[in-house]
Formats: C-alpha cells, structure tokens, sequence
C-alpha cells in the first residue's frame, strides 16, 4: 500500500505539493493533464510539465487520473481507431516517463454527478452530496451549468466544457449506444491497448460509475459486482484492472465493497478509499473518512484490501471542506489529510494484529 494524494497540475490545484509532501507517510501523487481533451496525444514534453514538479516537490508520480476516454470511443464512432491509437502513442509515453498505472471511466457524456458541491452538515463543514429527486429536476443540458455554478472558479475534472458545449449532439450520438453496445466498446478499447500496456507494464483501472447507476436515460456499466466480474473476465489480462473507489460504488448501498474487492483480488491497481452517509435511497452526502462519521465500514474495507495482497497505490477521496478552505470541490487539503492519516492508522493496526497473530 503506497499513500498518496490526487493533485490537479500545474494551475489546476489550490493545494501546492510542498504542503501534500508534509502529510506524513504520502509519498506520491496521481495527477492529469487537466488542459487536454479526450482523445489527444499527450506528448513526452506534456507529461515532463507534470513529472518536473512532483519530483522537485520531493514526490512521485504514481499514475495519472485520468487519462479520459473520448466519446467516439464510447460511442463507436468512425474516429474510434484514430483516438485509440492516439491513446496508445499516451500510454507508450507514459511508460516512458516509468508511470505505470492510468485510470480512467466509461461513463456515457457525464462524468461524476452530484446535486450540490457544498451541502452544509451539522458541524459547518460542506460536502459534495446527491439528491435524486433534485437531479431529476434539472434538464441535462443545464446540468453541466449547475455544477459549474458550484465549482467555485475551479476546473472540474471531467467536464470539458468545450466537449459539454454540444451537449445535444452528444445525446444524439448515444442514442444507438445501450449498456452491450457500451459495454463491447470498451472490450474493444482494451484488448486494442492491450500490447502497449504490456511492453510498459501499464496496469489499466476502470473507475465506478458515479454515482452506481444510469442517470439521463444514459446506460452505466460498471457499477457493481456484476459488471464488474463481467469486465475482469471479458478481458482476462493483466493490464484489465479495476480502481476501486469505494465512494462511487459505495453510492449504492445494496454494493458489498468487501466482497468486490474479494473478487476483483489482484486486478486492484489503484484504490479511493473514502466515506458516504446515506440519509435515504434517494439521497446521500460525503462524510469525514472516519468510520463512525458515515455509513460504511473502513476498517472492513482496509482488512480486505489487506487480505487480498493489495499493493498499489491508494488514496483519500473527497474531503469534506473544513476550517475556511478554498479548493477544488472534494479536494481540499484538511481533510483529505485527515484521511490520508486515518487510513494509514487502520493500516499499521491490520498489519501488526496480523503479523502478532
Ligand atoms: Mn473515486
């Protein structure tokens, strides 16, 4: 288990590395090119603006969230091969620069949804929540609107506006694209860079659907034990791996994280390890990290990232907002902090318990 932070790159982030490095036993980051869009090449001379600080900063790069899917290859679209191949030229430069670990979803048109970015909890700490029946009231092509309303001036990472400026055309390009069509596009983008993430040993994890079901009419595929196992199987290589972010599949209650991890063991490249509450089925907010603060079972989860040999990267998810913070919605760094301590305390208790026993 290797602890380390998300940070946005170079004018992307309120957090500056300097500050991230003093978080005791954080040893590296996952970061992104946040200017590029999806389906461009990222040159060696793009990814040495992002290695040149981290490493100044005393810091490694230990994978790069995300490198983004472009809608033609969710879709199928006749640019499909062009973008896979630019996506190929990425990974190969990648492992150039010695990163060896890229997550990245296939969520139709919308990344990550939440009705509001800074929902206000009993102590005075805002946090990122979802309320379905809000959601339900807000047209799709507003939504991007709506979060970026929320954002505070900061970058959302999977909001490209200038891909969400055509919003309608986006729609009407999925219209053929059902959960199988979305689904064999993905096993046909896999087993496409399936050669180059083996000459760099680049583990590939897919990241959950956020949150873990279809909203707009849109299919979601990975968004539980079923599609998941479906996946790991489909494409049974090394490379085919899950980034297990217990938030987004935790955002459906009826998710058993502990038995996911079971079963994806040994295709974990990456994990997120974070809290929710849940105040109904229709509506949930961020917690602290702490157990007692949400609805989940850190330490289960912990123990079977544990028991299953995990040894990747892994690392606080979003924070709640704390003490005056300004920063990217879920990405401050208090109480990601906070987390990243928290997690590392559950850690060193499992593994002396079990090195006792
Ligand atoms: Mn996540």
């Amino acid at each position: 288990m290797e602890m380390t932070l998300r940070w946005y790159g170079p004018g992307y982030d309120a957090v500056d590395l300097w500050k991230i490095r003093q978080i005791p036993g954080v040893t590296g980051v996952v970061t992104s090119l946040m200017g590029k869009q999806p389906g461009e090449v990222w040159t060696e001379a793009d990814i040495k603006t992002l290695t040149d600080p981290v490493e100044e900063a005393g810091l490694k790069i230990v994978g790069i969230e995300s490198v983004n899917i472009s809608d033609d290859i969710k879709i199928g679209t006749e640019k499909r091969d062009e973008h896979i191949a630019n996506y190929i030229t990425t990974l190969e430069n990648l492992g150039k620069a010695d990163i060896h670990m890229v997550c990245y979803n296939f969520m139709p048109v919308f990344d990550w949804t939440r009705s509001d970015l800074a929902r206000k909890r009993e102590d005075g700490a805002t946090v990122l929540a979802y309320n379905q029946d809000m959601i339900d009231q807000i047209k799709p092509d507003k939504l991007r609107e709506s979060m970026e309303k929320m954002s505070g001036g900061f970058t959302l990472p999977g909001w490209e506006p200038e891909r969400l400026d055509k919003i309608a055309e986006l729609f009407a390009a999925y219209k053929e694209v059902d959960s199988d069509k979305l689904f064999a596009n993905l096993v046909y983008f896999l087993e496409a860079i399936a050669d180059v993430c083996a000459k760099y040993d680049i583990k590939m994890g897919i990241h959950p659907d956020d949150p873990a079901w279809p909203i707009f009419g849109l299919p979601r595929i990975i968004t539980g034990k079923e599609g998941i196992e479906k996946l790991l199987k489909a494409v049974d290589k090394p490379h085919n791996g899950i980034t297990l972010c217990t938030g987004s599949l935790g955002s459906n209650p009826t998710n058993d994280i502990v038995d996911i991890i079971k079963i994806a063991k040994g295709r974990i490249p990456f994990a997120h390890v974070r809290n929710l509450r849940y105040n109904s089925d229709r509506d949930f907010e961020e917690a602290a990290h702490l157990s007692s603060d949400g609805s989940m079972d850190m330490y289960a989860i912990m123990k079977a990232l544990y028991d299953t040999g995990f040894d990747g990267p892994i690392r606080p998810d979003h924070g709640r907002m704390v003490w005056d913070e300004v920063a990217v919605p879920g990405y401050g760094l208090y109480d990601r902090a906070m987390g990243a301590c928290y997690l590392q305390g559950l850690w060193e208790a499992i593994d002396k318990s079990e090195k006792r026993n």
